[in-house]
């Protein structure tokens, strides 16, 4: 590890960059943020945009002048499809990355070579924030392809250092195989993934504690605390939580350190504003908003101020690792999958919450919407564990009430509760997909 620092307490840090003075930080965003408007320039978009705005690079003085700068939605980067964002000859183009596209059509994200190398750093600098050593074995379960989880773990563990074992998403009892017989200690997918590998490794009638595993690096969708401890138990891992987005680079904006209270963001290399969505003022810190983020290196596709729908918290507050980066607490949705429910906002992680605070409820879950008349209807299907499914059905009927009042006291929505079976639901191997609506648009 060459580029590590060690710290008192032996949780090495990847890159010094990390633990930057806050001014250092300011004045390095303000410095890149210049290069960033004048490099733009070559992307007709932007040319547009900011010349509309009269805005050349050399003007910005502070970081207060980005609130000038335009907004990028994923609508732009759809109308400019497919490569109209690159601010690089073609040949240039070392790698191209496209979204998920749960939201639509994929929209495909280009690297250079410069790029990739930032990348890999950046996935590397979370890996080893959440407990990842050169001597670990590593299993990345997560899609290989245009996806950027697989591709984007896998060249950050490799910059670790650590041995890779590129098992890519499904086939979940040979994941199990791999992890006994390589002595897998550091699980790399989605968390509804590892719950799916935990559901295997139970039916295999395998200990958990009796697996190599030890930790987890989960991401890629939205999770909650409540699921995290499942996963631990279920897994005998610690399990830490990374956030990023194809636009914005894939994996690697930011992640936990040990002290697990909220996702570093690499601020060296983006410029993270928490906006109210709906009147793009900055909310105070500590406050839910939306997530805009500036790209300050990428080189192929930089954005500026993309808008990512991810509602999330930042906390500037000092953090016991060392490491002086803000932290972004837990993602609680995208505003385009909130549901509004009879005008009340909801967030499926909301419903995910309530259930988990019910014992006898499996971390297994669909939720139903639709609209029979005039009114929208929620239906939540839930799985239970083995040991609480029962044919005594005033002991069903009482769960049952019990699980409406407890989504009604945290989502603030009445919900019908449909009990399921053990293993009755879909399983996931990649992003989990837990809402079905069916309301008219
Ligand atoms: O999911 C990149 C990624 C891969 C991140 C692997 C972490 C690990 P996309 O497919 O473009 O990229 O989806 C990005 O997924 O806008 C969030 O809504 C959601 N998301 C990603 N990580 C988290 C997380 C990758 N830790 C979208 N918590 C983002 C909550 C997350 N949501």
């Amino acid at each position: 590890m060459s580029s590590t620092i060690s710290t008192p307490t032996d949780h090495p840090i990847w890159d010094p960059a990390e633990c930057l003075p806050h001014d250092e930080i300011i004045t390095l965003q303000v410095q890149r943020l210049r290069g960033l408007v004048e490099r733009v320039i070559r992307v007709p978009f932007y040319a547009r945009t900011l010349g509309a705005l009269g805005s050349r690079g050399d003007d910005i003085r502070s970081l207060d002048d980005l609130r000038r700068l335009p907004l990028t939605t994923k609508e732009d980067l759809r109308q400019n499809h497919p490569l109209g964002f690159l601010a690089v000859p073609r040949k240039e183009v070392a790698r191209i990355h496209g979204s998920s596209g749960t939201t639509g059509k994929p929209t495909f994200v280009a690297y250079t070579a410069a790029d990739l190398e930032t990348w890999s750093g950046l996935v590397a600098r979370l890996l080893v924030a959440g407990g990842l050593r050169p001597e670990h074995t590593v299993q990345v379960a997560f899609g290989y392809g245009l996806f950027t989880g697989g591709f984007g773990l896998h060249y950050g563990i490799e910059r670790v250092g650590a041995t890779i074992v590129p098992a890519a998403s499904g086939n979940t009892r040979r994941q199990i195989d791999l992890i006994q017989d390589l002595e897998t200690e550091v699980l790399v997918c989605t968390p509804s993934y590892a719950l799916t590998i935990a559901d295997a490794v139970q039916e295999m009638g395998l200990n958990p504690r009796a697996l190599p595993l030890q930790y987890a690096h989960l991401g890629g969708e939205p999770w909650t605390e409540d699921m995290r401890r499942e996963i631990e138990s279920s897994l005998g891992v610690q399990a830490f939580n990374n956030y990023g987005l194809s636009e914005i680079i894939g994996p690697g904006v930011s992640g936990e350190c040990h002290c697990r209270t909220g996702m570093h963001l690499a601020e060296d290399h983006f410029i993270v504003e928490c906006l109210d969505p709906d009147t793009l003022e900055p909310v105070a810190d500590g406050e839910p908003g939306e997530l805009v983020i500036t790209t300050l290196t990428k080189q192929a596709m930089p954005l500026i101020r993309y808008r990512t729908r991810d509602i999330a918290r930042l906390d500037r507050s000092p953090c016991a690792c060392g490491r002086t980066m803000a932290r972004m607490g837990r993602v609680a949705g995208r505003s385009d999958d909130m549901l509004i429910v009879r005008g009340v906002n909801v967030f499926p992680s909301q419903i995910e919450e309530a259930l988990l605070h019910i014992e006898q409820v499996a971390p297994h879950y669909l939720i139903e919407v639709d609209r029979p008349g005039t009114l929208d209807e929620v239906t939540v299907k839930v799985e239970l564990r083995p040991e609480a499914f029962s044919d005594h059905m005033d002991e069903m009927q009482h769960l049952r009430a019990r699980i409406v009042k407890e989504v009604q006291t945290v989502a603030g929505i009445r919900t019908h509760i449909e009990l399921m079976e053990p293993q009755s639901l879909e399983r996931f191997i990649g992003k989990a997909k837990r809402v079905i609506d069916r309301r008219p648009l």
